[in-house]
């Protein structure tokens, strides 16, 4: 049976003439234990919410899981399919894509990712879990290669887990000791399971071509009460006769001499994409193995409190529109009635007392920085090992492993995470937005200090280029409210976004309440908005401003009024809203005043496409400095002033 997965990787990366085929082949014994005999899932419906999850962190490996998904019987994922591996439109793309072939549960390929992904699937579990009780019960496997556990974040995510005893969690290492350079010796010395044991974790050695060994290893690891790592010994490309073992399998077709030699030393006499009848067949047996533990979950769900099911199906719907709705209203009428003078870190806080106590969902945490990013609300008690029923994860310095954990709670399902950081640090957690970006998924990154505003802590802390390289990332909404109510209209949004991240970049310092009168519309849903028009209508002026500048470019305005110009100011919270609007719509917000200025405390790189190349703008051109913030602003020019003075100029 395992043999079945290596030549139909060998055949798959031959036709394709590109491909991985050395771990596939190393790693199907493995595999085929893990799914023949293990793994809870049924191929007639992937997306059951209590399969167990496998995750292919080495996601070079893909030819692996697509034999699997064919072998096991997943209706989509034919012998065509496989036929036509890495080629345009097929389910079978060179790394796999969730979202794209069924049975995939997260896209990996960024090597340290995947595992990184897991252990917040494996936390979604085990909140679940302490929530709703036996209807959530399910393991999270993971295969992981010798670059996965060597990449930074998978540090972040080992130590998280082992803290939080995520005992479902099993971590089969394909300890292959060959990387693309060659010997892991060249570069690596780590003891893995000394590693793993060190961060809390129950971890073994065992031969990866044992499938008696590889079994009670999975066996032991079940009834762990740690997660557990399982260092399985194997040969890189098992059975090509010249290559095996050698970094040559690793990510290039072996070529029609080795896969004919490797055949021979398997003992496959079967032409290319053949599997032969009495091969197939227990493996569709396998993949129907799990329809009973599927029936009796369903019965347990039917069994369930009625108000209980209701929530739980509630809440694997992702659905919360109505809630959410009137949570808004009420934050937005309060804001109308006592307008506040606030950070927007805390009017995100504000908007967050009221959401969190409608929205069960909601999963908060930040990376050490709770008391800064004001993440934590009175609903959110702490989630932890003795507790998984609480809704605020101390993620520790981990940024990138927060961030890759929150995406594997939303593709669990069930849950939306959000969480905590500063700005400036954005860069530790950006391959995992990148992700959730490309997987489609709704996590909200709180992002305080967002810019020189910050003051004292100096240019470490001071995100300059930060808003420009998160607004280049596709699919990802960068939100910068001004005040009190776009900050609440910008966590609506983020919500609403049920295939997007998001990013909201919020301040440290004091700003204004701009929005004084309740307005049930959400204003910030076009990107961009007039938020003070003209004197008498038509404006010589059009200021644009995102955050804490739209204060300044408020400020601005009334200078020009003192010199007789018209001006109006266009609040901009979120770039990609207002450049996905309709062209016409977009232009009439934009607007036609004969010079546009805008005033953002970044780098203009953006800008061009709101204001024009002929357009001027205030902001940054290097890093910060440390000082108190409003020195910093007239140190940079970061004020009403040189806004009006641009515009002056222009006129
Ligand atoms: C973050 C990241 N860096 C680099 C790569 C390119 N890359 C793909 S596989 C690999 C290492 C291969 O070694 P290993 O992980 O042990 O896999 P094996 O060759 O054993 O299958 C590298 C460097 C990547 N996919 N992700
Ligand atoms: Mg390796």
């Amino acid at each position: 049976m395992a043999n079945a997965i290596r030549a139909l990787a060998m055949d798959a990366v031959e036709q394709a003439k590109s491909g991985h085929p050395g771990l596939p082949m190393g790693a199907a014994d493995i595999a085929t234990v893990l799914f023949t005999r293990f793994l809870k899932f049924d191929p007639a419906d992937p997306a059951w919410p209590d399969r167990d999850r496998f995750v292919l962190s080495a996601g070079h490996g893909s030819m692996l899981l697509y034999a699997l998904l064919y072998l096991l019987g997943y209706e989509k994922v034919t012998l065509a399919e496989i036929k036509r591996f890495r080629q345009i439109g097929s389910l079978t793309p060179g790394h796999p894509e969730h979202g794209h072939t069924p049975g995939v549960e997260t896209t990996t390929g960024p090597l340290g990712q995947g595992i990184a992904t897991a252990v917040g699937m494996a936390i979604a579990e085990r909140h679940l879990a302490a929530v709703f009780g036996d209807v959530v019960d399910h393991k999270t496997y993971v295969l992981a290669s010798d670059g996965d556990l060597m990449e930074g974040i998978s540090q972040e995510a080992i130590a998280l887990a082992g803290h939080l005893k995520l005992k479902k969690l099993i971590v089969l290492f394909d300890d292959n000791h060959i990387s693309i350079d060659g010997p892991t010796s060249l570069s690596d010395s780590v003891d893995q399971v000394e590693r793993f044991k060190s961060a809390g974790w129950a971890a073994s050695r065992i031969d990866g071509h044992d499938p008696q060994a590889i079994a009670a290893a999975i066996e032991a690891a079940q009834r762990s009460d740690k997660p557990t790592m399982i260092a399985c010994r194997t040969t890189i490309g098992f059975g090509a006769p010249t290559k095996g073992g050698t970094e040559k399998t690793h990510g290039s077709p072996l070529g029609p001499e080795e896969v004919a030699g490797a055949r021979q030393k398997l003992g496959w006499t079967s032409p290319p994409f053949e599997i032969p009848a009495d091969v197939l067949a227990p493996w569709r047996a396998a993949g129907a193995r799990s329809k009973a533990s599927r029936q009796a979950w369903q019965q347990r769900l039917a069994a369930l409190d009625a108000g209980k099911r209701t929530e739980f199906e509630r809440r694997l719907s992702g659905n919360f529109a109505d809630r959410l709705a009137s949570a808004i209203t009420e934050i937005k009428q309060t804001l109308a009635q006592t307008p506040k003078e606030i950070a927007t870190r805390s009017a995100s806080e504000f908007a967050l007392e009221t959401l969190t106590a409608a929205l069960p969902e909601m999963i908060g945490g930040s990376a050490d920085l709770t008391g800064s990013n004001n993440t934590r609300t009175k609903s959110t008690k702490v989630l932890n090992a003795a507790d998984y029923s609480g809704r605020f994860i101390h993620y520790g310095v981990r940024e990138h492993g927060m961030a890759a954990a929150m995406n594997g709670m939303a593709l669990h399902g069930g849950i939306v995470p959000y969480s905590g950081t500063f700005l400036v640090f954005a860069d530790y957690c950006r391959p995992a937005i990148r992700l959730a970006a490309l997987m489609g998924q709704r996590v909200i990154h709180v992002m305080t200090h967002d810019s020189i505003g910050l003051g004292e802590d100096g240019p470490t802390h001071q995100p300059v280029e930060h808003l420009a390289a998160l607004r280049a990332i596709p699919n990802l909404k960068v939100f910068r409210p001004c005040d009190t109510v776009e900050t609440a209209e910008c966590w609506q949004i983020a919500l609403q976004s049920k295939d997007a991240p998001s990013v909201l970049a919020l301040t440290r310092q004091n700003l204004p309440q701009q929005r004084l009168a309740f307005d049930a519309q959400n204003r910030c849903a076009t990107g961009a908005y007039e938020l003070i028009a003209a004197e008498g209508g038509s404006a010589a002026v059009s200021l644009f401003a995102t955050g804490s500048e739209v204060a300044i470019a408020v400020e601005a305005r009334k200078l020009l009024a003192d010199r007789k110009i018209s001006a109006r100011v266009v609040s901009v919270p979120c770039f990609e809203l207002l450049l996905a609007l309709p062209e016409d719509q977009r232009a009439a917000i934009v607007g036609k005043a004969k010079v546009n200025v805008a005033v953002e405390a970044g780098i203009r790189q953006g800008w061009d496409a709101i204001i024009g190349s002929s357009g001027a703008f205030i902001g940054m051109t290097g890093f910060g400095a440390s000082a108190p913030y409003k020195a910093l602003y007239q140190h940079f020019g970061l004020t009403a002033e040189k806004v009006a003075e641009a515009a002056l100029a222009r006129l």
